[in-house]
């Protein structure tokens, strides 16, 4: 039940520690570092949170010599031994729950459930990619060959990998593929979103307290240039990105322009998520599973539902029952358990979604809007908003935060939704409500999404029940939480032996 985790009810008592400001401790890792110091302020008051320190080239140069020179050992280590550790880690995480959530709070302006899920992901992350380092990186498998001959596999770690994550998941997407690339054996310098440095500090002081060495996962915080000059450096072998296309594109160009090894992407980017809702689908599960998915973390989730469409003999009555949810939702500081919708990110995230519902007014669409509560003026609060468009090819790209958009179709028109849904090049979710057999195999036949999701909301992904992650400008793949996401930090080796020797 992803409304009440077991969690609550314990930390609810919990709750006035975490509803108070208190100050940040300077996280010990940002000691050492010499570059400027930047405030990192609350999305929903601006207050200031904490402070933290741009790493420079010569902060980039020390923690990448230090990368290189401890691979070899951690990659030796073998799976087992970096599995304990891992869970060791996972472990503290857990137990220091009420802190990061404090930290999602006042950092990220995460509700207290949101803040839950996260560190709950973290964790899951943690522990799943500890067993495929178990499964994976033992003893070698071995492969078939003709008689006198044995052949060998063995996985290993690629180098030296960069992970740069976005303010959106500031734990669990931080944590989550720096713990793959640890797995499969490989040395990491994690670059935080520059939102949300100080979640990110807590959790690698603690990886470092469960026994993970110093030099084997170092924190590089800084914003999009250091992140820049990360990826530029011939000695990384590759960057597990997560954020915006256009960064993800960025990073591609800057990879393919090094001399040395060829590096590798994994990126998971944005999406045009989009839901069809036919005339057998039940208007109250749609309703709870529209306004959950389009609002929830307002709106800045990476599978957030960004357009719906309704069948048009249905969608009278479900635009009216699904308006009524979201006059319903509470919006306001995270702190209080009733919050529905926070603030978004920064006034730049504000300004976007302002200029987009401004140009939908200005082109004639209709709007209705949320009004704000006087609490909310002075956070970067933005309004939750539902407009009717004709198309989804009406927009132009993603809008990261709580608007949703609506359309009609005629029946019997699915497959040109599908097809339009298809022409954004986007790929990461696609939600279906509809108790037709036919229409489900359908839509699973040609939705070109990485997560379908049917008759239920389209935002949750469990680690390795649901793996996670999209194509086209959606990502590279593997899914994260997935099977085979481990093995793409890693290269195979092959010893061939002549046994008649
Ligand atoms: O992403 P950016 P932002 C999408 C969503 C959102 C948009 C912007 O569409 O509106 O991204 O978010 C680092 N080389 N998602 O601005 O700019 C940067 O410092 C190397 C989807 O946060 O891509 C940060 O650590 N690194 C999403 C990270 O990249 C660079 C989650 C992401 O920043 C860089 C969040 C560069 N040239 C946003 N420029 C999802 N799929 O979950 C920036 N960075």
């Amino acid at each position: 039940d992803l409304a009440h985790p077991p969690e609550m009810a314990e930390l609810r008592e919990k709750l006035a520690y975490w509803r108070q400001d208190h100050p940040v401790a300077r996280p010990t890792l940002m000691a050492d570092l010499e570059g400027e110091k930047i405030e990192v302020h609350a999305p929903q008051s601006g207050k200031v949170v904490g402070h933290q320190i741009m790493a420079t080239e010569r902060d980039l140069d020390l923690a990448m010599s230090r990368a290189v020179a401890a691979q070899p050992m951690w990659d030796a280590l073998g799976g087992q031994e970096r599995a304990a550790l891992l869970i060791k880690a996972s472990d503290l995480l857990e137990e220091n729950m009420p802190r990061f959530m404090d930290l999602c709070r006042r950092e990220a302006g995460k509700t207290m459930m949101d803040g839950v899920l996260e560190v709950r992901e973290a964790v899951d992350f943690l522990r799943y990619y500890a067993c495929e380092a178990r499964m994976l990186f033992g003893a070698p498998q071995p492969l078939p060959g003709p008689t006198g001959e044995q052949n060998l596999l063995r996985l290993h770690g690629r180098g030296v990998f960069a992970t740069i994550s976005p303010w959106n998941f500031p734990l669990a997407i931080f944590m989550g593929p720096a713990a793959a690339a640890l797995a499969a054996g490989n040395t990491v310098l994690a670059k935080p979103a520059e939102q949300t440095p100080l979640i990110a500090a807590l959790a690698i002081d603690l990886c470092h307290e469960a026994g993970i060495p110093k030099d084997v996962l170092q924190l590089v915080p800084g914003d999009g240039k250091v992140g820049a000059a990360l990826t530029s450096d011939p000695r990384i072998t590759g960057v597990a990105f997560t954020g915006s296309t256009n960064t993800a594109h960025a990073i591609n160009r800057s990879l393919a322009a090094r001399d040395g090894a060829i590096g590798t992407l994994i990126a998971e980017t944005g999406g045009m998520n989009a839901m069809i809702v036919d005339s057998s689908a039940l208007p109250e599960q749609v309703t709870r599973d529209v306004v959950a998915s389009a609002f929830q973390s307002a709106g800045q989730r990476c599978s957030a539902l960004r357009v719906l469409y309704l069948q048009e003999d249905v969608a009278d009555e479900m635009l009216e029952m699904i308006k009524g949810a979201f006059k319903a939702l509470v919006i306001g500081d995270p702190a209080n358990l009733e919050t529905d919708v926070g603030p978004v990110i920064d006034a730049e995230a504000r300004e976007k979604l302002q200029d987009h519902v401004a140009e939908m007014i200005e082109d004639g669409f209709p709007v209705w809007r949320r009004s704000m509560p006087t609490e909310c003026e002075h956070g970067n609060f933005f309004s939750p908003t539902i407009v009717e468009i004709g198309s989804i090819l009406d927009l132009d790209e993603e809008q990261f935060g709580p608007i949703l958009h609506i359309c009609r179709f005629p029946a019997g028109s699915m497959g040109k939704v599908l097809d339009d849904i298809n022409a954004t090049g986007y790929g990461l979710t696609l939600g279906l409500h509809s108790r037709i057999d036919e229409t489900r195999h359908f839509v699973e036949a040609r939705a070109k999404v990485g997560n379908f999701y049917v008759n239920r909301n389209q935002i949750g992904a469990v680690v390795g029940s649901q793996p996670f992650g999209g194509e086209g400008l959606s990502g590279t793949g593997p899914k994260a939480g997935g099977p085979h996401y481990v093995t793409r930090f890693a290269t195979e080796r092959v010893t061939t032996i002549d046994t008649t020797a």
